[in-house]
């Protein structure tokens, strides 16, 4: 067997208390790039100074490429090394300028990490280390420099040639070449530099500042998807405009440009003034995308539009800071996609994908603070806790300074820390000085891995008519922690009348800090419910001594919808938890709570829908000492049937309601009403309803819209019968050139609840359209089958199995997409010894594959150690 901690000793590991700042920075760079996706050329121009008295050579990180010419001061150098990949130059003086002269292959770079050709464009990525892969360069956020670009490309094949900041001048050369030159007045770390070069046509807008700057957009598409960019452009305008309104935050340069690229790694890339995007990030059409990809593109556009501020004008020192940028740029475009829609809505989405990715994530071997300590590779730390758990902590610091006071808190982080590398501690000193607070205590967020469970007990002495709140918290063991003190848990909560549904008394924010508290609450004149947590407030779990029976009342009547959706979703919870523990469960409060929701008229649409759906297999598996896969299947299964055939009458009024809207329209109601119609088909299919299948059927021919289609193709591919298949082939056909809704085709099946799901899943890793080359296809096969518990966890292994191949091979690849999708075989400790033990000889075959990635490398071995 495979010693896991002799191996992981052996590659890099980097630690935050090691630290240093650069020995050189580089104020000025001119980069010259001869295009070619065979062989491009970089020529670099570093005028370097220096910043530590010792250092007597500068080391320029690199990417495997060599130098042809290193000159110092015009003069040719052959004293230097390589070590590393990296450049090691002997340097003397002060201040010297280096050039440097490498040739890439972008159309060879299967990472997409530095350079690389994709669909015909060059384009770039380089956060986190990838600009070491085009040119040597101190590659750390910490090394601030100006850029100045020129790029030169044969002019047919590349018209358009884009980089960050503005242009300056373009022209012709003889032989069917062009050129174009780029500045970027801002000093940026490298890992903001970005060009592109390819046939693109632009769908182009203006705006206007609020000090009166007028800025050029363009979207930048192939021609043939111009027509699917009016809905980023119309985001990106509102992002602006509401960055300005909320944050005081304007944009500083002439243009912004955002480019959609096919191969993409991550969702998309924040560049300054040239953000690149993952197209399905910004083509959207009602035929092609779905309401839920209309909003992913209006958050992402928003997202790396706000990280103009946070993230570039204030960067990061080092990567461990990463969630400086990332956790307050995703509270950021959380606060705006609830201003343009129900707020209510958009939380409990954000909290359902909060405890989807994050929690499991927090409780497993790959469990690290927001602030990590240590890593071997960094693209592995682009995760939930940094992104989501760390805008939950940036959120609990808006909920106790109160609007005004966390505004003067950012006020102060932007103007102190502008142009400068920032880390997470500056950032809560000045919400600290900001807010006049003291956020001592509140540090912990940032250090301490996993989710504090609080316990919160409610007794009522009704001839006292009072009410004690016993609180407790605890903050379970992480891998290298294991005692930790009492974090700060700001808890919103209220009572309410369980007689009378009437609150008793304003809600409270109480700040849990110590390990217990008692709070008192008097004129408690009816037995009281308690609603706690409300907006989720603290992300953490909470258990309650609260009654099925409490839970229902609560979930009609407690006033914060998402403590609603909450009671709901405990109730639902509790109910399939006791199914799968005592074989079978009670479903009548459960029916009778959706029901009640179901006929309240005050209720809109979108939040009725998220209300009446049952938790993930996968949540319900959280919640259990060892997840049984096939037994959670079958309760809340059985639940769903039930509530099906008892509210049959109620899903088809629904279902019609909704289906008399008119022709499409993106807009919250009719969004909310698509919502509850899909919903609502689901559970009259559930119900085995003989014309279930016919109506489905139906909408999904006459769907004028994605959402419509697409959720009539889930429930058909759900369902028992053959047109299925018909369905199938259809949306094949009429899609096969969209690669986008291809991606829908594959994940759908692959998500499908159905006992052939493994089979259908590895038949369709041979279909012809099947590719691991592009990241989006690889998640929608590999990765959405290994989020379905029920197939990806088949008794014999055959899905830990097919998981691990695909990755041996991706890895091979590109190891940075490989190794995201690691962390379900890494949880085989939630499962029962035969399983575990499938897992873990999955995880250990990747491992022993000779020349594993050190991306890979570090997810696997950490897997199995943690
Ligand atoms: N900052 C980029 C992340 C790129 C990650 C590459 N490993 C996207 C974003 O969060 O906005
Ligand atoms: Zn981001």
């Amino acid at each position: 067997m495979l010693d896991v901690n002799a191996a992981l000793a052996q590659p890099h590991v980097t630690r935050r208390d090691a630290y240093r700042a650069p020995d050189w920075l580089v104020p000025q760079i001119d980069l010259d790039f001869d295009l070619d996706p065979a062989a491009t050329r970089v020529r670099a121009r570093l005028q370097v100074v220096r910043n530590e008295a010792d250092a007597s050579a500068i080391r320029l990180d690199g990417g495997g490429q060599s130098p042809v010419s290193v000159t110092v001061d015009g003069v040719a150098r052959s004293d230097w090394s390589i070590d590393d990949g990296a450049l090691i130059i002997p340097l003397a003086g002060d201040a010297h300028l280096i050039e440097t002269d490498v040739t890439i292959a972008p159309e060879r770079n299967t990472q997409l990490m530095g350079l690389y050709a994709s669909g015909g464009l060059l384009c770039t990525q380089c956060e986190a280390e990838g600009f070491r892969r085009i040119t040597f360069f101190p590659d750390r956020p910490d090394v601030l420099s100006r850029y100045f670009v020129r790029m030169t490309a044969d002019k047919e094949r590349y018209p358009v040639l884009l980089a960050n900041g503005d242009p300056i001048d373009s022209g012709d050369l003889p032989d069917g070449r062009h050129w174009a030159e780029w500045r970027d007045p801002f000093p940026k770390p490298s890992y903001l530099f970005a060009m592109v070069a390819g046939d693109l046509v632009a769908n182009r807008a203006s705006f206007t500042t609020r000090s009166g700057r007028q800025v050029a957009l363009g979207i930048w598409v192939r021609a043939s998807d111009l027509a699917k960019t009016g809905h980023a452009l119309a985001a990106l305008q509102t992002a602006m405009k509401w960055d300005e309104d909320v944050y005081g935050r304007e944009y500083d340069l002439d243009v912004f440009n955002i480019v959609a690229v096919d191969d993409f790694n991550f969702g998309a890339m924040e560049n300054k003034g040239l953000n690149i995007f993952n197209s399905r990030y910004i083509l959207a059409d009602p035929d092609t995308a779905t309401d839920y990809d209309f909003d992913g593109v209006s958050a992402v556009v928003a997202h790396e539009y706000f990280h103009n501020w946070s993230g570039n004008r204030v960067t990061c020192r080092d990567w461990f800071q990463l969630s400086l940028k990332e956790g307050f740029t995703v509270f950021r475009d959380q606060s705006f996609s609830a201003d343009q829609g129900s707020a209510a809505v958009k939380r409990i989405e954000d909290v359902r994908a909060l405890r989807a990715a994050q929690f499991p994530e927090d409780a497993g071997p790959l469990a690290h603070p927001v602030r990590p300590e240590s890593y071997i590779e960094i693209s592995n730390f682009y995760t939930a806790t940094i992104y989501n758990k760390g805008a939950e902590v940036i959120r609990m610091m808006a909920t106790m300074l109160g609007a005004e006071r966390f505004r003067a808190g950012t006020d102060l982080y932007f103007d102190r820390f502008d142009g400068t590398a920032a880390t997470c501690e500056d950032f809560v000193a000045c919400m600290e000085e900001g807010g006049a607070v003291d956020f001592a205590q509140f540090r912990h967020w940032y250090s301490q891995a996993g989710t504090p469970r609080v316990t919160a007990t409610l007794r009522h002495d009704a001839a006292a008519g009072t009410a004690l709140l016993k609180l407790s918290q605890m903050v379970p063991p992480t891998p290298d922690q294991s005692s930790k003190p009492a974090m700060v848990l700001p808890l919103r909560l209220k009572l309410f009348g369980s007689d009378t549904g009437r609150p008793m008394g304003d809600e409270q924010l109480v700040l849990l800090d110590s390990p217990s508290a008692d709070i008192m609450f008097d004129k408690v004149t009816e037995p009281p419910l308690l609603s706690i947590n409300r907006q989720f407030s603290a992300p953490v779990i909470v258990e309650t001594n609260r009654s099925p029976a409490d839970l229902a009342r609560l979930s009609a009547c407690d006033d914060d919808p998402f403590a609603r959706y909450e009671a709901m979703q405990q109730l639902m919870l509790d109910t399939i938890v006791a199914s799968v523990t005592h074989g079978r469960g009670d479903h009548a409060a459960v029916i009778a709570a959706i029901a009640e929701t179901l006929d309240d008229p005050a209720l809109d649409p979108a939040f009725v829908a998220e209300a009446v759906l049952l938790p993930a297999d996968s949540f319900i598996g959280d919640q259990l000492a060892v997840v049984d896969p096939e037994a959670i299947f079958r309760a809340r299964d059985a639940l769903r049937r039930e509530i099906g055939r008892t509210l049959e009458t109620k899903w088809r009024a629904a279902y019609a309601q909704a289906a008399a809207l008119g022709p499409f329209e993106y807009s919250p109601v009719a969004k909310g009403h698509r919502r509850l119609k899909s919903v609502s088909l689901g559970y009259i299919a559930a119900s085995g309803a003989g014309d279930a299948d016919s109506i489905a059927f139906a909408q999904f021919e006459a769907a004028d819209n994605m959402t419509d289609r697409q959720g009539a193709l889930t429930t058909l591919v759900n369902g028992q019968s053959n047109t299925r298949v018909a369905a199938l082939d259809i949306f094949y056909n009429r899609y096969s050139d969209n690669p986008l809704v291809l991606d829908k085709w594959f994940s759908t099946q692959a998500l499908a609840s159905r006992e052939d799901t493994p089979t259908i899943v590895f038949d369709l890793a041979h279909h012809r359209d099947f590719t691991l080359a592009n990241p989006n296809r690889a998640r929608a096969l590999v990765g959405a089958f290994s989020v379905n518990q029920r197939a990806f966890h088949a008794a014999d292994g055959r899905g830990y199995r097919f998981v691990a191949d695909q990755l041996i091979a991706l890895d091979k690849l590109n190891p940075q997409t490989a190794a995201k999708l690691v962390p379900p075989l890494g949880r085989w400790k939630r499962f029962n010894p035969e399983r575990a033990a499938l897992m873990r000889a999955e995880l250990e075959r990747i491992l022993a594959v000779p020349g594993v990635s050190r991306d890979m490398f570090e997810q696997a071995s950490r897997s199995l150690t943690g």
